[in-house]
C-alpha cells in the first residue's frame, strides 16, 4: 500500500515500535508515535529515535478522538491487546489496523518462512535460520526472537529468505503475511489473560496459515491433538513430524534416530548421538525445522551440516564444553521447576545439578520427583537453597552441598564430578537475588566453567 500522504499512528515504543518507525521514516507518511505508559517522557521516547526521525509527533497516555479522527491506519506492538478500547475506538472510526508483523509484510520481498507454536519457537526458528544461512545468502531471521521484522523489511530483495519466529499476539493482526512454508510446533494453554480462551489462543495461531494456498506447506505436530486436528483441514499441504509414532509420511523419532518416510520409503536424517543438543523436545525442534527447510529447497547434506553442529539457544539447555570427561550444560533459562524438569529428562549422564536462586514462592516437588537416579548430587545456592534443600529431604534426596556463590558451586561440581557424568546448570528459579538476569548468570556459569582445568 502506499502511504504517501496516509496519516499512521504506531502504537507502542518498544522493539516494535522502534522497528516500525524506522521503517516509516522512509515513507512519506505523516506519522505519529504513541505510547500508553505515563511514566515515560517525551525525550525518553525521542532519544530511541534516529536523528533523522527526532522531529516526529509523540503523544503519552490517552490517545483523543480528535487524533483518531485524523488517522488512516493504526500500526499496533504486539504487547498492546486488540481490545483495549483505544483499539476498539480506532476500529469504530474506520482506522486499518495492523501489527507490527504486518507492517514489515507490506514492504518487504523474498520468501518468507514462519514458525509458531507454545514451546520451542526461538530454538527452531535459530535452527531454520541457521540451515537457511548455511546455502542462502542473502537470510533474516525476525520477529518474536527479537528483532522487529519492520527493522529489516526495507533491505530485503526477491532473493532474501526471512525466518520469522511469530507469537500469538502478532498473528492476531496480520492480514497479508503469507509465509511459503508454516510450522505449528504445539499448542498447550498461554496468555490465556490475552486471549481469553484456549479456542481464541488457537485460532490466533492458525492464522499463520490465512494466507497460504495448496502450493505451500504447513509443518505440523503428529503428537499435539491440536496441531493434528489443524492438519485435517489446513490448505496448505502438511508435513507432519513425531517423536512417539513411526509415520508412513512425514518426519519421526525412533531408535533416537530421526527418519523422514515417504509413501513407505524411509530415509534416515541422523542419529540423537551425533547431535549436541539434547531431549525429545528437541528432536521435534530439529524435525520441524529440517522441513521447512527442505521445503525452501536446501539440499539434505547441507542440512545435515548445520543440524550436527548447532550448538541450541543460549542459556537453554546448552553445551558448553567437556573438562575431564565431563560434559557441562548452561540452562540457566531454567528459571522454573516446568523448564527445569525438561532439562533434567534431557541429560542422557548422570547429573550433577546446580539449583536455586531468586524466591518466586514456586513448589519444587515435581522437579525432585523428575531426578529418579539420574541426579547423583544437588547443589545449591541462592535465596530458595534452604526450600528446596528442605523439599530434597522430603522426598528422601541426601546428596545435598550447600553453596554461597556460583563459583563455589562450580568448584564443588568439578570435584564431585566423575569422567562420564555432566554437570547441569538449570535453577528452576529467577536469578535476580544475584544476577541482573538469567543471561548474565549463564554467562557468568560459562565463563568459570572455561576457567576449570583441563
Ligand atoms: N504499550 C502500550 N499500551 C499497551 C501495552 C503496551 O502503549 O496496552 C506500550 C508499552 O508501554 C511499551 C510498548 O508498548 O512502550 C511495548 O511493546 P511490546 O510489549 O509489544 O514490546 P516490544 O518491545 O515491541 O517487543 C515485542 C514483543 N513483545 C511482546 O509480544 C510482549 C517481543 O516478544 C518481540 O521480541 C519484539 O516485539 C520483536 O518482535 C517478547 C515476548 O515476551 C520476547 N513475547 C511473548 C512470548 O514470547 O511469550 C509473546
Amino acid at each position: 500500500m502506499d502511504l504517501k500522504n496516509k496519516t499512521v499512528l504506531v502504537a507502542g515504543t518498544g522493539i516494535s515500535g522502534i522497528g516500525a518507525m524506522n521503517l516509516l521514516v522512509k515513507t512519506e507518511a505523516d506519522l505519529i508515535l504513541y505510547d500508553g505508559n505515563t511514566m515515560l517522557t517525551e525525550e525518553s521516547i525521542r532519544a530511541k529515535l534516529p536523528e533523522t526521525n527526532k522531529n516526529i509527533k509523540i503523544v503519552i497516555g490517552d490517545l483523543t478522538d480528535d487524533i483518531i479522527e485524523t488517522l488512516d491506519i493504526a500500526v499496533l506492538s504486539p504487547g498492546i491487546p486488540t481490545d483495549v478500547a483505544f483499539v476498539n475506538r480506532m476500529r469504530d472510526a474506520g482506522v486499518i489496523i495492523w501489527g507490527e508483523l504486518e507492517l514489515a509484510d507490506q514492504f518487504a520481498k523474498g520468501t518468507v518462512v514462519a514458525i509458531t507454536g507454545t514451546n520451542g519457537k526461538t530454538t527452531t526458528t535459530t535452527l531454520v535460520g541457521e540451515i537457511l544461512q548455511n546455502y542462502f545468502k542473502d537470510v533474516f531471521v525476525v520477529g518474536n526472537i527479537g528483532t522487529a521484522y519492520t527493522g529489516v523489511a526495507m533491505e530485503t530483495s526477491d532473493a532474501s529468505y526471512v525466518v520469522a519466529e511469530t507469537s500469538s499476539f502478532q498473528l492476531e493482526t496480520i492480514d497479508a503475511f503469507h509465509p511459503v512454508v508454516s510450522a505449528i510446533l504445539n499448542l498447550t494453554p498461554d496468555h490465556l489473560n490475552r486471549h481469553h480462551t484456549m479456542e481464541g489462543y488457537v485460532e490466533a495461531k492458525k492464522n499463520i496459515m490465512k494466507n497460504q494456498t495448496a502450493e505451500d506447506f504447513i509443518v505440523l505436530n503428529y503428537d499435539d491433538p491440536l496441531t493434528r486436528a489443524i492438519g485435517e483441514t489446513a490448505v496448505p499441504q502438511v508435513i507432519y513430524f513425531s517423536s512417539t509414532h513411526v509415520l508412513e509420511n512425514g518426519y519421526y523419532f525412533h531408535n533416537r534416530k530421526i527418519y523422514y518416510a515417504k509413501n513407505g520409503e524411509t530415509e534416515e536424517i541422523c542419529s540423537a548421538s551425533g547431535l549436541k543438543i539434547l531431549g525429545l523436545h528437541n528432536m521435534e525442534n530439529i524435525m520441524a525445522a529440517v522441513a521447512m527447510a527442505r521445503c525452501v529447497g536446501v539440499p539434505m547434506d547441507k542440512i545435515r551440516e548445520t543440524v550436527t553442529s548447532f550448538m541450541g539457544v543460549e542459556h537453554r539447555i546448552e553445551y558448553v564444553t567437556e573438562k575431564r570427561g565431563v560434559a557441562y550444560y548452561n540452562d540457566s533459562k531454567g528459571t522454573n521447576p516446568d523448564a527445569a524438569i525438561k532439562a533434567v529428562q534431557a541429560m542422557v549422564r548422570p547429573t550433577i545439578l546446580i539449583g536455586g536462586g531468586y524466591d518466586k514462592e514456586s513448589t519444587y516437588d515435581e522437579w525432585i520427583e523428575s531426578f529418579g537416579d539420574k541426579v547423583r548430587y544437588l547443589v545449591l545456592l541462592g535465596e530458595t537453597a534452604n526450600k528446596i534443600a528442605e523439599c530434597a529431604r522430603r522426598h528422601g534426596f541426601e546428596n545435598i552441598i550447600m553453596t554461597e556463590s556460583l563459583e563455589e558451586a562450580v568448584e564443588v561440581c568439578a570435584q564431585k564430578a566423575e569422567s562420564g557424568d555432566a554437570v547441569l546448570l538449570s535453577p528452576a528459579c529467577a536469578s535476580w537475588d544475584m544476577f541482573k538476569s538469567y543471561e548474565e548468570r549463564g554467562r557468568i556459569f560459562k565463563e568459570l566453567v572455561r576457567g576449570l582445568a583441563d
